[in-house]
């Protein structure tokens, strides 16, 4: 039914509920923010939540380093009022997704303590990869893996007895052995354990790291042959078991999967496997028609053989805002581009990031949102004394981290942090950057030329109109850097990539703009419109 396959064509917004509203005013962000601004994402206009990780954590890594994965994380709530928001979300037509982190826990979590402290060759030290190390006295890492937060960190860690454990990311976050049967009937249960409170989707962290070559070979990244830690066939066979338990609550499996290869990515997108995962080749794209076309038909014929609705994302808590991004003499992200002081030109950021809000809300999928992006926010310059992410103490300082993209959400303009929590003495976690006020999300609720009004009609338009979502995409004859096609017989979008006004193709009504038409009539540079037209031929 149409209700089931909501996921094809839905826009999600991302919460990173420690910066998203404070309720219980203590600096962060917690479940009571969220469900006191419900109303907010229902007038929003969005289909459903993806929540990053709630649960018991010492937030080395934002929660991405996981006590118990059953347990809320006091300072975000507790188990009951994470029920209840699932259930009030649900009154107002909203699912709720949550993300789970299956590569690695926390070093917190009972399995890794218990593994410390049965020591070398016991049965719990299995669950994750201890190993001995190499050279004369096992001084050195087992291994050469770099860490994904950084290429000049280290894999390993060295225990007191003297043997190694693996974690592709911060030490406090070893990963889990997935050749041991324990580590997937747990996960297994843990899914069983949200769905029955009413989840309806998982986004599942580095999908594509669980599984690792047994022997852990050493391997240089961007060298021939197969990674002995990404995509492994492996993984195949735990997603099946996943989408089983997944089918039984009518769940959807949402995996992020960082590779390059449309290909490899396709793999996963199978009726008994993951149903859909994020497409993340805009980041890397430059803010080019060209570029942007082929992005888009790649993705497009990888996803059509598989049945997979496409994926949009301009954005997440791990990379550079749009507006910040698109404001930059090379727009296209990449993690080498998130260097300190990289100057950006704004204004043009924020025409752009308006275009690509429609470019994206009317390709064929679904779309994800992550908060703030409606409210048009810019990459944040933490002081380095406050900066907690630790890919920046990974790099060795010389990475400023993504703590930029996760600051405190402005809510009110005229109250002290900008709204952000219920007490004016309560300090945001992450310091709010000069100006934020003037994002407020009240200020822009009163403006319609504002990136929250945009969003929120582009979304009612969205939700409404015929053509949005998941289904067939035209390309329309368009002169160069421009992008024109339609959907559906009746809707068109065009966006304008170059330095100068172009003419609108032929239609009937202009139903949006992401930027007032020019005196007569045509589309300015880094715009975007939502046209109505008569059928093709008609
Ligand atoms: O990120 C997965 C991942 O591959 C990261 O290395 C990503 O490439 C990097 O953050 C980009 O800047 C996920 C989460 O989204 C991230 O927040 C976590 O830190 C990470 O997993 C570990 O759980």
């Amino acid at each position: 039914s149409a209700d089931e396959n909501w996921w094809r064509s839905a826009a999600i917004y991302q919460v990173y509920v420690r910066s998203f509203a404070d309720g219980d005013g203590d600096g962060t962000g917690d479940l009571a923010g969220v469900r006191a601004r419900l109303a907010y994402l229902a007038d929003l206009g969005v289909e459903a939540l993806w929540f990053n990780p709630w649960y018991l954590s010492p937030l080395v890594d934002g929660g991405y380093d996981v006590t118990d994965y059953r347990v809320v994380d006091p300072a975000f709530g507790t188990l009951a009022e994470a029920e209840k928001l699932i259930a009030e979300a649900s009154t107002l037509g909203i699912r709720t997704i949550i993300d789970i982190v299956p590569n690695h826990v926390s070093d917190q979590h009972s399995w890794f303590r218990a593994a410390l402290a049965a020591g070398p060759g016991s049965p719990e030290r299995e669950l994750f990869h201890f190993r001995p190390g190499r050279g004369a006295h096992g001084e050195l890492p087992p291994n050469n893996w770099p860490s994904q937060f950084s290429p000049s960190a280290s894999t390993w860690t060295r225990v007191e007895d003297g043997e190694w454990y693996l974690h592709l990311f911060a030490p406090q976050q070893p990963d889990l052995n997935w050749a041991h049967p324990a580590v997937r009937r747990e996960h297994e249960d843990v899914l069983r354990f949200w769905f029955s409170r009413g989840v309806a989707g998982v986004r599942i962290d580095s999908a594509a790291l669980l599984a690792k070559d047994p022997a852990l070979p050493d391997h240089d990244p961007g060298s021939p042959g197969p990674c002995p830690y990404i995509d492994r066939d492996e993984l195949h066979d735990v997603y099946r078991s996943w989408r089983a338990v997944a089918d039984e609550y009518g769940a959807v499996l949402i995996g992020e999967l960082w590779l390059p290869d449309p290909a490899r990515f396709a793999r996963y997108l199978r009726p008994d496997e993951l149903h859909t995962a994020f497409n993340f080749d805009f980041l890397t794209r430059r803010w080019d028609a060209d570029e942007l076309r082929v992005s888009i038909d790649t993705t497009l014929a990888e996803h059509a053989p598989v049945g997979a609705p496409a994926t949009w994302v301009l954005s997440n808590h791990d990379v550079t805002r749009t507006v910040t991004r698109y404001g930059r003499a090379d727009t296209g992200f990449d993690f080498a581009d998130k260097r300190f002081g990289t100057p950006t030109d704004l204004p043009t950021g924020t025409r752009r990031a308006r275009a690509a809000a429609l470019l994206t809300l009317a390709l064929p999928g679904s779309v994800y949102l992550y908060q703030g992006e409606e409210l048009g926010l810019p990459e944040a310059d933490i002081p380095l004394d406050r900066i907690q992410d630790p890919m920046h103490y990974r790099s060795g300082g010389t990475d400023p981290g993504r703590d930029g993209c996760r600051v405190p959400l402005p809510w009110t303009a005229a109250a002290p942090h900008a709204g952000f929590g219920t007490s004016p003495d309560a300090e945001p976690w992450l310091p709010q950057p000069a100006g934020w006020a003037d994002y407020a999300a009240d200020r822009q609720a009163a403006d319609p030329g504002s990136m929250l009004s945009l969003y929120r009609e582009a979304l009612r338009l969205r939700r409404s109109g015929p053509g949005f979502g998941d289904g067939p995409l035209r390309w329309l004859p368009a002169p160069p850097g421009v992008l024109c096609f339609a959907r559906a017989d009746t809707l068109v979008c065009v966006v304008n990539l170059t330095d100068r006004p172009v003419d609108l193709p032929d239609h009937t009504a202009v139903l949006l703009t992401s930027a007032p038409l020019d005196g007569t009539g045509r589309l300015p540079r880094d715009t975007a419109a939502w046209l109505s037209a008569s059928p093709a031929g008609g």
